[in-house]
């Protein structure tokens, strides 16, 4: 939302969630509407009541959430993807709509390529399976523009982490400043793609400047920018944060992470729009840091 009003104006976008808008302290946003994305007319009257052009649907269930409500999952993030397809269709909207590296599972190395055999053993990863499977149908048989990244975990200081099974690499930031230590629910050596936010927002509004015959992938593009182990985080945190100490106690979560790839074969994405992030492991270690000081701790 913010560097999307930073490049159209505030006054050309709507926020709609299920709940309150997010804080955002950098801009101000007049138009915020409040609905279930399950709910097709609730959608339409937003679409059609401010003439939508472009949607970014992002609502869904997480991982780990996923495997406490697998029904709702579902619903969720299959009911609330058809109806924003269906209004795209009605009305020629463009979407955004973000897969993961959750659609991986057992039958792919450790690099997953572009296109390879997707057994993912979540919901969330099912949901995102049949979601990339209906953009491209939507695409090819109804001509909706819709185009779509399958995010690493995504590294953020701006919102606390909920729900995914890489809230680790969100959490342990919050822990080292609040309390200098944390307890990580995977093991030490799990290694997984991960991206820092900027980078995703860019990959995002880049995919979507694009020229449409560019895109070459209707599913969704692979997106790589860094990957690391949980000690390689904690021991590049414990660089910018002396003293600063992790201990690992696996939990659920660690089967899920086990079933994922440690990094992606993005060259699809670099040749068809050019792809590229712009942080790696210590800067992006260092930015985070830097925000949530002034985030977290009080100035005198
Ligand atoms: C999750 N952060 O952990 C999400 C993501 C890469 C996984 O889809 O569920």
């Amino acid at each position: 939302i913010e560097e999307l009003a930073r490049r159209h104006g505030p006054d050309r976008l709507v926020g709609l969630d299920l709940g309150a808008a997010p804080p955002l302290p950098e801009v101000f946003l007049p138009y915020y509407e409040r609905a279930d994305v399950r709910d097709l007319a609730a959608l339409r009257d937003v679409v059609e009541r401010y003439r939508i052009d472009t949607v970014y649907h992002l609502a869904s269930l997480l991982s780990a959430t996923g495997e406490k409500q697998p029904d709702l999952a579902w619903d969720v993030n299959m009911t609330g993807l058809k109806h924003v397809l269906d209004l795209a269709k009605l009305h020629r909207m463009k979407v955004f709509w973000p897969s993961s590296i959750a659609v991986f599972g057992p039958a792919t190395r450790k690099r997953a390529p572009q296109h390879a055999v997707l057994d993912p053993t979540t919901m969330y990863g099912v949901t995102k399976v049949s979601g990339e499977l209906l953009c491209r149908y939507y695409c090819h048989r109804f001509g909706v523009d819709v185009r779509s990244l399958r995010f690493p975990g995504i590294i953020s200081y701006k919102t606390r982490p909920g729900g995914g099974t890489t809230d680790y690499a969100v959490e342990i930031f919050y822990a080292a400043v609040e309390d200098g230590a944390y307890t990580c629910f995977v093991r030490p050596e799990t290694r997984l793609p991960m991206m820092y936010m900027p980078d995703a927002v860019k990959a995002t509004l880049d995919l979507m400047d694009a020229p449409s015959e560019a895109i070459t992938v209707r599913t969704s593009y692979n997106v790589d920018a860094v990957s690391f182990t949980a000690e390689e985080l904690a021991e590049e945190i414990a660089r910018h944060e002396p003293g600063f100490t992790c201990r690992y106690a696996p939990d659920h979560r660690q089967q899920i992470a086990d079933s994922w790839p440690s990094e992606l074969d993005d060259t699809a994405a670099r040749d068809d729009w050019g792809w590229q992030p712009a942080y790696d492991l210590p800067t992006l270690a260092e930015d985070m840091l830097v925000n949530l000081r002034q985030k977290l701790i009080p100035s005198d």
